[in-house]
């Protein structure tokens, strides 16, 4: 017996008792067994109403991102319809590559409340406190040849700042290569990771990472000046079930368009966002610092810099800081 399974007959009667004797009969196992299950759902957070007369019935469910809470939510046709959902992870994007190795398909989605080794790129860490934010890995296979895999990062940048719009009304700005930004401050960030033979895709990871719930004096001080939490922008708080079936659902209708339509139009989306042309930065890349003007991005996701000399050079990985 899985948890949604009793979970759906409680919702089915929200006001009304349901006997223990009924529920055993419905789901086909004990007593004890139904007994058990409740304890198990209240040590989630489920508030349970217990009477020995009349039954259990259903009073008020935590904010967690399970399958059974998020599903009523979710308008997707197949993204994120499994969810695989733990309170605690090293990384989801860990978890999310060991299921994908063993056989995992395209739109299964692993959730974490909390991250105990949350990565960002280039080796770095990504905050990742409980119960406040997102952390998410999906699962993709795209019949696409390796050379493309940035475009469906670019893809993913752009449907995590079209979600962050829709809810909150406001305009995200992706930074390169992935950052997304709210009044300039880091409020998502994305870590892709590809599986991949010479000319074929395994599978690729998209991780993303929103923080949504974070008050300014919860982040660390080494980041609180430059990131920033959709609650924080907004000044409400946000129900993070509706957010992320929200992002599912963008992450869907742009993979389609990519896979459709081809990687110009997601180009055209990013560039639309990320209003990097034209923009005096400095970029730091493996440890050598350039300064230019940003010219494009290439659909290998590379940032082209026009340098002071007038001549151009491609940068691949790095951060990107805005000059006036
Ligand atoms: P990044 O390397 O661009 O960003 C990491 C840098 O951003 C850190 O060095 C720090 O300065 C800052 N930072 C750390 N945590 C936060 C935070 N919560 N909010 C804002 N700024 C922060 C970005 O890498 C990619 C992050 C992807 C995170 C997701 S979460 C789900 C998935 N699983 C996983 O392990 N990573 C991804």
């Amino acid at each position: 017996m899985m948890d949604d399974d009793i979970l759906k007959l409680l919702r089915e009667h929200p006001s009304a008792f349901l006997s223990g004797e009924e529920l055993s009969r419905r789901l086909n196992v004990s007593r004890t067994a139904v007994w058990k299950k409740m304890n198990h759902l209240r040590s989630l957070g489920y508030e349970i109403e217990a009477s020995t007369r009349s039954g259990y019935r259903l009073i008020q469910s935590p904010d967690l991102l399970t399958s059974s809470e998020v599903k009523s939510f979710l308008k997707t046709k197949w993204m994120g319809k499994m969810i695989h959902y733990f309170p605690s992870l090293d990384s989801t994007n860990s978890k999310a590559y060991e299921l994908a190795t063993k056989g995992a398909e395209e739109g299964e989605v692993v959730i974490a409340e909390s991250q105990e080794k949350g990565r960002g790129r280039l080796g770095r860490n990504w905050f990742s406190p409980p119960s406040l934010n997102l952390y998410l890995s999906v699962i993709l296979r795209p019949q696409i040849p390796p050379y493309q895999a940035p475009l469906i990062t670019l893809m993913a940048a752009v449907a995590t700042a079209g979600a962050i719009k829709k809810y909150s009304g406001l305009h995200p700005l992706i930074k390169w290569p992935n950052d997304i930004l709210l009044k300039g401050r880091k409020v998502a960030g994305l870590l892709n990771e590809v599986r991949s033979e010479t000319d074929r895709i395994h599978f690729v990871i998209l991780g993303i990472g929103v923080n949504l719930n974070l008050d300014e004096k919860m982040f660390p001080k080494e980041i609180r000046s430059i990131a920033t939490s959709m609650k924080r922008e907004m000044g409400q708080a946000i129900s993070r079930k509706e957010f992320l079936s929200s992002l599912l659902q963008q992450l869907e209708e742009w993979y389609a368009i990519y896979l459709k339509e081809g990687g110009g139009v997601i180009l055209n989306a990013w560039r639309e966002k990320a209003q990097i042309k034209g923009k005096r930065v400095k970029v730091t890349s493996w440890g050598e610092t350039l300064s230019g003007i940003a010219v494009d991005v290439d659909s290998d996701g590379a940032l082209i810099l026009k340098m002071e000399d007038g001549k151009q050079r491609r940068v691949v990985a790095g951060d990107v800081e805005y000059r006036r």
